[in-house]
């Protein structure tokens, strides 16, 4: 094992969202988001956290690329508030918008940074969603082709990874299912299969249209991938786990790598009655679209486990934890499906996320053997409670173990076969954890801010910081050292 090292070109990396980090919500002619409005509901996140001003990298975006670049990252991933750009989704250009990531995307080149724009990570321009309801309507898919465009106009120049959407699985899952996202919808599965379908086509015509302009950049989307594992041998529980993998996974990576659903999966769907209006033409489009792609995105954070689900079993709409209190997030499941109940081998994070390094290269495996693609781990963390200490020093050994743990089975992953380009942390400096406040920090660097909005947001370096830059430094020998 103590031989393995990442490839030279390897982009070692870290990541954020704009709604996460920017703040400005209301500056240089920005449009509102679906994002802006869903947070001032009352109980929908930790505290009313908002991201009104969020870590404030609008105004310190180059204090937070200067701190990258002393870390040594090789790529930076961000995303575009689209409503930056188009304030109403469409029509005038907003110049300031452009400016503000084109001072991005140069700052990051100055020091030979690669800058991955993720197209999509959620925020919305809350007047498509008044026009039309946002994803809801198929009208959304030309108005996304047209953003999409207009950013590859403006920087396909000088950025070579473009990533179309982030977790389409999981805004659309929180968002019509557990009405957890915005717009905030209970259980209306025949419309999130539909809203799903329309995300493809904007995904795929985006994908399409970046070669079309001749571009040979790298392009694909992002999946939140929790892999599964059979809680044991019985054979029910086995095919809860193939249920569950066709309907949570293959569902959305099939539609990317190949272009099509999965077969039992849709035919489950249309005898419920969920199964989405596709138009004529339209799988033709996405299967060009999965022969474009350059990669499969993943964010990984946990694996689950399948267990069978009788008819009366748990449904998914139990609690989630965004409190921080260990063993307050319920088990959730399909009845007479699948359900995912804890894994005893492994440990646990405060927020019940599962710890498990082999996931990673579970996740790794399955994509090669399945997709054949290379693979950009898109996000990959660990969301704590940090504690900054009189000298102003963050001592995080528990992220240092997970991220360590976490790269040393990607390095297994790559000397088993896979491809594996690059690595991105969750997140670079600390942020808004949607759901969860501040005080879910991922951040190799600290951000002075908690849920009340006070604080100096300046920043101090965390010890995994320090760790990161060595690790990079030795291209992931230092892994290895005990
Ligand atoms: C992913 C999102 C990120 C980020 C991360 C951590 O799902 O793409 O935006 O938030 O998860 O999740 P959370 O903030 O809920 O802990």
């Amino acid at each position: 094992m103590k031989n393995l090292k990442m490839p030279q070109n390897f982009l070692w990396g870290a990541a954020s969202a704009s709604y996460q980090i920017e703040g400005a919500y209301l500056e240089d002619g920005k449009g509102l988001t679906n994002w802006d409005n869903f947070v001032r509901i009352e109980g929908k996140t930790f505290k009313g956290t908002t991201g009104d001003v969020a870590v404030d990298h609008y105004h310190r975006y180059k204090e937070d690329i200067a701190l990258m670049a002393e870390a040594g990252l090789k790529t930076y991933r961000f995303s575009i508030a689209w409503a930056r750009i188009f304030p109403n989704g469409r029509g005038e250009v907003n110049k300031k918008g452009i400016e503000f990531y084109n001072n991005i995307i140069d700052e990051c080149l100055k020091y030979s940074i690669e800058p991955m724009i993720t197209i999509y990570h959620w925020d919305l321009p809350q007047a498509l969603v008044d026009e039309y309801g946002g994803w809801e309507s198929r009208k959304i898919v030309d108005d996304f082709v047209n953003y999409a465009t207009t950013l590859f106009k403006a920087f396909g120049n000088k950025v070579k990874y473009w990533i179309t959407l982030n977790e389409q699985n999981i805004f659309t899952s929180l968002g019509w299912l557990t009405a957890m996202h915005p717009p905030g919808k209970f259980d209306d599965q025949k419309t999130f299969y539909q809203v799903n379908h329309h995300a493809n086509m904007a995904h795929a015509k985006t994908v399409i249209a970046y070669r079309e302009m001749g571009f040979t950049g790298m392009i694909g989307a992002s999946f939140a991938y929790t892999p599964s594992y059979a809680l044991n041998c019985d054979p029910i529980n086995a095919m809860s786990k193939v249920n569950y993998d066709d309907l949570k996974n293959f569902w959305w990576m099939d539609i990317y790598a190949y272009g099509r659903y999965p077969k039992a999966a849709m035919k489950y769907l249309q005898d419920r009655g969920f199964a989405p209006d596709i138009q004529q033409g339209d799988m033709e489009i996405l299967k060009e679209a999965a022969s474009k792609i350059s990669f499969m995105g993943v964010n990984y954070y946990q694996s689950c486990v399948c267990e069978y689900n009788p008819l009366d079993g748990v449904t998914p709409y139990g609690t989630m934890n965004t409190t921080g209190k260990k063993g307050t997030g319920a088990v959730v499941g399909i009845p007479g499906v699948y359900k995912n109940p804890a894994n005893t081998f492994l440990k646990t994070t405060d927020w019940d996320w599962t710890i498990d390094p082999s996931g990673l290269k579970y996740c790794c495996r399955e994509i090669t053997s399945r997709y054949n693609l290379p693979i950009v781990i898109s996000e990959n963390g660990l969301g704590a409670f940090d504690k900054q200490e009189e000298d102003k020093s963050i001592h995080d050994p528990y992220r240092i173990a997970y991220l360590k743990e976490h790269l040393k089975a990607l390095a297994e992953a790559l000397d088993e076969g896979c491809e594996v380009i690059s690595y991105c942390v969750w997140s670079f400096t600390d942020l808004l954890s949607w759901l969860n406040g501040y005080q879910k920090r991922y951040g190799l660097v600290y951000v002075d801010r908690d849920e009340t909005d006070s604080g100096s947001l300046d920043r101090y370096k965390k010890d995994s910081f320090f760790w990161y830059k060595k690790v990079i430094e030795s291209q992931g020998k230092a892994l290895f050292d005990e």
